[in-house]
């Protein structure tokens, strides 16, 4: 008797500091997505003070696909994404995408994402390749992406144009490679550790287009310390992972 094929199982990782007016419909617009997969859910939640992790904790006591993590010792998008790996990759994850969950990342680009993955290791959510956009936000939020974007892809000469987006999809093989534990970003700098870690185990690394949209609900977390600490760990991290140090595992 033939085998039942399994379909590839795809988590969705939401890292999530009050993003309680987003969240509902975030998930509502990720398991509703035409895919031929398994979806699941992942919040990573630093126990928002406005309730998202106790709002995904109960969508996951109704809903099988939804899994929450509500973390209550420690704080920041970095290590809280991380754990959102972990818990992915505990679920048995073939792929997982990572996202905001401020909308600013559209679910309708996840397909595409998972597409290019036939062929890339890593795939990024792009907004400097033809087709992608940087839209509505404030002139001088796009003048700082362009410019830290330029910083770091010549600090880590990175063939790559959209070096900050957190919008990206993993083959289970990277994340299993890059020593999640061995980390050292606790903020947002985690997107430019993992980027810079994962082009040295010798990935493949592709970009598809993303139109990447301004929150309309919920507040920032970006503010100007952030930026600046973000642009002292990518040098830090630069220390941490001289090229020759990291073995290429592809
Ligand atoms: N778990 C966790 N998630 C966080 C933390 N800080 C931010 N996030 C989440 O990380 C994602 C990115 O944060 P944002 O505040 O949207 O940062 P940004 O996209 O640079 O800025 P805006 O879009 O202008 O708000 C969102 O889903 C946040 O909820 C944190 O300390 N812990
Ligand atoms: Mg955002």
């Amino acid at each position: 008797m033939n085998e039942p094929v399994r379909k590839p199982r795809l988590v969705a990782m939401l890292p999530t500091y009050n993003e309680r007016e987003n969240i509902a419909d975030l998930i509502d617009a990720i398991l509703a997505l035409p895919l031929d997969a398994d979806v699941h859910v992942v919040v990573a939640d630093d126990n928002s003070p406005d309730g998202t992790g106790r709002y995904a904790e109960e969508r996951a006591a109704a809903d099988p696909r939804v899994h929450a993590l509500v973390r209550t010792k420690r704080r920041g998008r970095g290590t809280g994404g991380i754990d959102g790996f972990k818990a992915a990759l505990a679920l048995g994850a073939d792929f997982i995408v990572e996202m905001d969950a401020d909308f600013s990342h559209a679910p309708k680009f996840i397909p595409n994402l998972l597409a290019a993955a036939r062929d890339y290791d890593l795939v990024l959510g792009s907004r400097f390749v033809p087709g992608g956009r940087d839209a509505d936000r404030g002139l001088h939020r796009r003048f700082i992406t362009l410019c830290v974007g330029a910083f770091i892809r010549r600090l880590y000469r990175l063939p790559v144009r959209d070096v900050s987006s957190g919008f990206r999809l993993f083959r289970r093989e990277v994340l299993e490679a890059l020593d999640l534990d061995d980390l050292i970003s606790v903020g947002q700098s985690v997107v430019l550790e993992i980027l810079r870690k994962t082009s040295l185990l010798g990935f493949r690394i592709g970009e598809v287009p993303i139109v990447f949209v301004d929150r309309t609900r919920g507040k920032t977390k970006l503010d100007f310390f952030a930026l600046l600490e973000t642009l002292l760990m990518a040098v830090k991290v630069k220390k941490r992972y001289p090229r020759e140090t990291v073995k290429a595992v592809r």
